[in-house]
């Protein structure tokens, strides 16, 4: 058996699909007997029950007078260094570039060469911030001295090159789901208890960011509900929430659209519905696309970065040109009309998500990479 490891985890522990994958990660990582001990600001949300081998350490930013801006990132670096010490890290494993990735070279620096530094890039680190001349020299700093660099998508990858002019290694490690938790649930009562009768249910489920394009997914559902009745779900919290609410009711849609906020047992809420709708502007990967596939739920989206990668068009979903919401409904409508595609579909979804995406797959290619940077092959 392989030696197990001690490793370091630092990631957005209370918002975004990078803080869900690094914890899920942790977690299956502890179950197989490593010891991951987790270093950032708050407790990760999806962290759940107590583990044996899980542990925490909480970075604590001292706001002292002459500071105008907390140093977060010089405190987190610190911190990183002290667990990797006082823990014998072999490895610190950090999600996002910015500011972990920095974070995690300064603390490499300070420990020395036998710390190894694995970063996963999640999307925006690079398709936004990359872009940035004010952090951009800093990103491909922290990507090259990285011991390996790991991202969500072939997409992903393609863009970090490009953008940062870098020519480095980059592994392809897929966002992934617990088979064990994502399956598709009953939702009879639920819907009883909604009242929601033989409507069709489309979903949507994110941070509410200008680049998921909700007002696609309105419009969208619009046009969809204008031939079938249906009902659309919103779940999470962001921004542009109130301008969708406005649309909402500029189309007359107001009680047709459900409001759920922020929910924890997304297995249970996806599970209700018929479509998910992902029409982002940029996606590296699109993990609630994942999520909904794993409980047998096909997305209708946009063919915006790693989405294509997951989603594969007239199998698992159907994808169009982003801002196509014509298309977008037809797809819909076409997948609603017809049970026996719907039901092809949602099997094909299911199959996908565990074969292709599965938590043992890819916990080994993490393994993999951990024991490749520590010379152990
Ligand atoms: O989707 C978001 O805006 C949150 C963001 C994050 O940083 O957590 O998600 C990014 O990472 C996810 C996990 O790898 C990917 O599934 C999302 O596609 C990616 N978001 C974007 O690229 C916009």
């Amino acid at each position: 058996m392989d030696k197990m490891l001690k490793i370091g985890i630092t990631c957005y522990p209370s918002l975004g699909g990078s803080g869900v994958v690094a914890t899920e990660l942790g977690k299956l990582l502890a179950e197989k007997g490593h010891e991951v001990h987790f270093i950032s600001h708050s407790v990760p949300f999806r962290l759940g029950t107590f583990h044996k081998n899980i542990f925490y350490h909480e970075v604590e930013v001292n706001d002292y007078y002459v500071f105008k801006y907390p140093p977060y990132d010089l405190t987190l670096a610190n911190k990183m260094a002290q667990v990797a010490k006082m823990q014998q890290l072999d490895v610190l494993h950090v999600h996002y570039a910015v500011p972990h990735a920095v974070c995690a070279f300064l603390a490499k620096q300070m420990i020395g060469d036998h710390l190894k530094v694995v970063t996963t890039l999640h999307g925006t680190d690079i398709t936004v911030l990359a872009q940035d001349e004010s952090l951009k020299d800093l990103i491909r700093l922290a990507i090259n001295e990285s011991d390996a660099v790991t991202a969500v998508s072939k997409d992903l990858i393609r863009e970090t090159h490009e953008l940062l002019d870098i020519t480095r290694d980059i592994d392809l490690t897929y966002n992934f789901v617990d088979k064990r938790v994502y399956y598709p649930r009953e939702t009879a009562q639920l819907c009883e208890d909604f009242g929601f009768g033989d409507d069709r249910i489309i979903m949507h489920i994110s941070n509410f960011r200008p680049v998921k394009r909700v007002g696609d997914v309105v419009d969208t559902f619009a046009r969809i509900n204008a031939e079938i009745p249906s009902r659309l779900l919103f779940v999470g919290e962001g921004p542009d929430l109130p301008k969708i609410q406005w649309q909402i009711q500029e189309l007359g849609l107001t009680d047709r659209v459900h409001f759920l906020g922020k929910q924890d047992d997304i297995p249970q809420v996806i599970s209700l519905a018929d479509i998910l709708m992902l029409p982002s502007e940029k996606e590296s990967f699109g993990l609630v696309a994942l999520e909904a596939m794993a409980c047998g739920v096909p997305t209708i989206g946009s063919q915006a970065g790693g989405i294509p990668e997951l989603v594969i068009h007239g199998e698992t979903g159907y994808l169009a040109q982003i801002g196509d919401t014509e298309a977008m409904a037809g797809y819909a409508l076409q997948l609603l009309r017809d049970p026996v595609l719907m039901q092809r579909v949602r099997e094909q979804c299911i199959q996908r998500a565990q074969t292709e995406f599965s938590n043992e797959a890819m916990l080994n290619k993490y393994e993999q990479i951990y024991y490749r940077v520590l010379g152990r092959e």
